[in-house]
């Protein structure tokens, strides 16, 4: 069995980390626009709202508000039929808050998806990737607040409605479960706008976050719900952050560990996809002692809500072994993991592991016989221009190559029924993890530093090449 004859070839990026246009447009500020530049090791900082004098990435991005179409007409040479971004929350409403939504960003996605569609190449969107209008965070806390739910709706409702004709494919939450690692600031303010109070204790971290998860996974169902009545033909999906955690031996209290650490950081798929709390988790509520506000009338939203496929991102695998808190295994990601000395890293320590791709998606297959969709995979990595203009990125191509072969090998060998393939930052753009335009994903170069400097010309990277003989060969060669 080969891939499908409509396979979805195509390259995935998000509003916020390549549009640019910070405040055109009636635009409002999001999370995003208030966090500085990092690099490899040292955190991106979250500065109460936009501060002058401090470098925010992502302001300018590459400017793909203004480049769009030029952009478009390079992914349509490498010939991809499908584009994945998101829609920022912000264009639309600049608050979060208000009931009419902004006619100019409503516009620009009128635009940006015809000129798609005018190239064969169709959207497939995301409705929050880590880009929440920031007043939703100064005046409600985020999604800890339950009136977070009617303004995702609302915002989905109008943006469904609106290009009901123009998209098919949408994702609510993106990697909804990074937040997970609620002990870093990063993941649970980009997922949800969560600030912490000062000296929070760990309990008191992770019950916020499961409250905010709560509220998400009521949101989404419910946008599925209503997705599915604006055009019976949308395909709605989650999306989920796939870093499988192996056990580091064969012992058995590291294969608890793993099975308890999977758990922890996967319930959001089985809530998304089974429309209910699986059993370990309301098990560990109760243990635990969570206060958190789970209504009836919510379990009869999730229930109404299942998602129609599973999107997920696959980068890299995690380890862990027993650390000694059994019989519970109770486990704080931030800490719990081990190297895995079976795989290389990434120059920013991202285990490489083609095989674990295979894994992530029997995994999921077998636990929910739902399409996949594989809407992030890559290499962040530095590129090194030649005198002549030439980017020769045979490492990119490498770690491409080995993950779609083991994907195939999961449809053809595992029989998983998979609807497409679209690498990260297929086009350079900023890093959301440390704001550094230095580690790049794509097979299109953008000329721009970490300071912001920089043409903002693009041009083809080896890979462009390669990339575009897959996706004519459909997938045979590689
Ligand atoms: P960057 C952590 C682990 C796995 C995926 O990440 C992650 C993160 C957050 O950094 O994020 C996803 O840019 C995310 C994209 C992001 C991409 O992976 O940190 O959906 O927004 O850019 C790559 O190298």
């Amino acid at each position: 069995m080969t891939l499908k004859k409509d396979f979805l070839w195509g390259g995935a990026v998000a509003a916020h980390q390549l549009e640019g246009g910070w405040n055109a447009g009636g635009k409002g500020v999001s999370v995003a626009d208030v966090m500085t530049a990092g690099s490899n090791g040292v955190e991106r900082k979250i500065t109460d709202g936009v501060i002058e004098g401090e470098n925010y990435p992502n302001h300018e991005a590459i400017d793909f508000y203004h480049h769009y179409k030029e952009d478009v007409a390079l992914f349509a040479e490498l010939g991809l039929n499908c584009f994945r971004t998101s829609i920022a929350w912000t264009r639309i409403f600049p608050k979060g808050d208000e009931s009419e939504p902004n006619e100019e960003g409503l516009q620009f996605y009128d635009d940006l998806f015809d000129e798609c569609l005018k190239n064969g190449i169709e959207p497939v969107i995301t409705l929050s990737h880590f880009e929440l209008p920031y007043h939703l965070v100064t005046e409600y806390g985020g999604f800890r607040n339950r009136k977070l739910i009617d303004f995702f709706v609302h915002f989905s409702e109008v943006v469904m409605n609106r290009y009901k004709d123009k998209v098919k494919y949408w994702m609510t939450f993106n990697e909804i479960n990074n937040q997970a690692n609620f002990m870093r600031d990063f993941a649970p303010f980009t997922n949800s706008g969560l600030k912490f109070p000062e000296g929070a204790s760990e309990k008191e971290r992770e019950e916020i976050m499961y409250q905010a998860a709560h509220y998400e996974l009521v949101a989404s169902a419910k946008v599925v719900e209503l997705g599915h009545k604006i055009n019976p033909d949308f395909q709605i999906g989650c999306m989920i952050a796939m870093c499988p955690i192996y056990p580091a031996t064969c012992k058995p209290e590291d294969m608890m560990a793993s099975t308890v650490a999977m758990q922890r950081r996967y319930w959001f798929a089985d809530v998304h996809v089974r429309g209910h709390y699986p059993s370990y988790l309301k098990a560990y509520f109760e243990r635990k002692e969570f206060k958190l506000d789970i209504s009836d009338e919510d379990l009869e939203v999730l229930k109404n809500g299942k998602v129609d496929y599973i999107g997920f991102s696959y980068y890299m695998s995690f380890a862990i072994k027993d650390h000694g808190k059994a019989p519970t295994f109770d486990y704080n990601e931030d800490k719990d993991l081990v190297k895995n000395d079976y795989v290389k890293a990434s120059e920013w320590g991202w285990q490489i592991d083609p095989l674990g791709l295979r894994y992530a998606m029997n995994w999921f297959y077998e636990r929910y016989e739902k399409p996949l969709f594989i809407v992030e995979n890559g290499f962040g990595a530095v590129d090194e221009v030649e005198a002549d203009g030439s980017i020769h990125d045979p490492y990119r191509i490498e770690y491409l190559k080995a993950h779609i072969e083991s994907m195939k090998e999961a449809v053809e060998y595992d029989g998983v029924d998979l609807m497409g393939y679209t690498p990260w930052g297929f086009i350079d753009l900023v890093s959301a993890g440390t704001g550094e335009m230095k580690k790049r994903y794509g097979v299109i170069y953008v000329d721009k530093d970490n300071e912001g400097n920089g043409t903002l010309k693009r041009s083809k990277k080896d890979s462009f090449d390669w990339y575009q003989k897959v996706i004519a060969t459909n997938g045979e060669e590689l």
